[in-house]
């Protein structure tokens, strides 16, 4: 019988959570990435070695990468980007010769995930990760103060954020300010908002179609590369999955994810399947996509979110959320019973609880939380494994 494997996700020798830490959770793997090496550079092979020593000596494994970044040359195909796609396949050619199986990637403008609050408090005492549509209205209109940007909310959006701005007291505003900006690759909220506005700015001529384009061009280079070398290509989903701060994201839906298997349909050309960033639109059909998009999906993040009416999503309990969680489990089980063989998974996120609350990690990857996630899953799966296939 094929069973998910299990990782967690390690930040590298920095990480508060060691390997440890990941190995006794029960975990076989560790996700990692060489986030010394900036964006759009090569990652050499002696690099790539030194890591998988580490990981190996802990008696782990390392066949996913999260993530090989994709330079925002790449994104709006100007500047370097020629240079930087042919970087990218050497990084690959290099990866696979190091035994890496699994890349993920994504393809979100400047932002990678946002939230308004990463310290959201729970009853009982733990945290979560929130965001709050208004809080993040009135960052972008208020504090931000993007041009242009009131007309990408309706009349009751702005009318809310406004009302919610007022309320804030400084030190709220500055929290904020730092959280969102957090989903700055490498920023530690660091990034002042003139920086941020230039960066947007130079989007300002790129469509929903252009980026659509830069991408499929981008895949249509790397992707038989990957097929060659035997590794898996993930793209991971725009988090939250909609626009942001007027910049496109052709991550998010279905027939999103529907044209970039089909840009390129090879196997290699796959998803990195993560319930948490999809689940954020309840149209996505979750355990339907995953029957559909069947042998493209090499790797899952498996995480929960509670809606609300006026799209805020805090992260819940992995098994009780908006995401029928049984039934994606379900749906993952057949298919890798069909496919013989197991699929990568890492519990995404936790609450940070218990000890943890007195410790500061990378935001969403504290030790306790993942690890009660990752056991909640396991014994989803195993029972439900043992019911649909008594005979083992
Ligand atoms: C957040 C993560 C993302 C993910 C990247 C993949 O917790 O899931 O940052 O690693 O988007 O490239």
């Amino acid at each position: 019988m094929y069973l998910m494997e299990q990782t967690m996700r390690w930040y590298g020798p920095h990480d508060p959570v060691s390997l440890n830490h990941i190995r006794q959770a029960g975990c076989t793997g560790a996700v990692t990435a060489l986030h010394h090496i900036p964006p759009g550079e090569i990652w050499p092979v002696e690099e790539i070695l030194k890591r998988k020593k580490l990981i190996e000596d802990a008696g782990l494994t390392w066949t996913v990468v999260e993530s090989l970044p994709v330079h925002d040359d790449i994104k709006r195909k100007t500047g370097r980007y020629h240079q930087y796609i042919e970087n990218y396949k050497i990084s690959l050619r290099n990866l696979a010769q190091c035994g890496i199986k699994v890349v993920t990637y994504n393809f979100m403008p400047v932002l990678d995930w946002l939230r308004t609050d990463v310290s959201y408090p729970l009853p009982g005492g733990s945290r979560a990760l929130y965001f709050e549509k208004s809080a993040f209205i009135a960052f972008d209109l208020f504090m931000l103060n993007r041009p242009n940007a009131r007309k990408d909310y309706s009349d009751q959006e702005a009318e809310r954020a406004t009302v919610r701005f007022k309320q804030m007291s400084n030190e709220e505003k500055q929290r904020l300010l730092k959280t969102i900006l957090l989903g700055l690759p490498g920023s530690d909220g660091h990034f002042t908002t003139e920086q941020v506005l230039n960066e947007l700015k130079r989007y300002n001529n790129i469509t929903d179609q252009q980026l659509r384009e830069n991408l499929f061009c981008f895949l249509q280079q790397v992707a038989p590369v990957a097929g060659n070398e035997n590794i898996q290509l993930a793209i991971h989903p725009d988090d939250p999955p909609y626009p942001v701060l007027g910049l496109p994201r052709v991550v998010s839906t279905e027939k999103d994810l529907e044209e970039i298997l089909k840009a390129v349909p090879i196997e290699a050309n796959g998803l990195c399947f993560c319930t948490g960033s999809l689940g954020v639109r309840p149209e996505n059909n979750l355990p339907e996509m995953i029957r559909k998009f069947s042998n493209r999906i090499h790797f899952l993040h498996l995480r929960n979110i509670r809606r609300d009416e006026h799209g805020n999503f805090v992260e819940a309990n992995h098994l009780n959320g908006d995401t029928n969680m049984t039934e994606v489990v379900r749906q993952v089980l057949i298919l890798m019973q069909q496919r013989k063989h197991s699929i990568p998974m890492r519990p995404d996120h936790g609450h940070q609880m218990l000890d943890d609350l007195n410790k500061s990690f990378y935001p969403g990857y504290s030790a306790i939380g993942r690890l009660k996630g990752l056991a909640e899953l396991r014994g989803l799966e195993r029972g439900l494994a043992a019911m649909m296939f008594p005979d083992g």
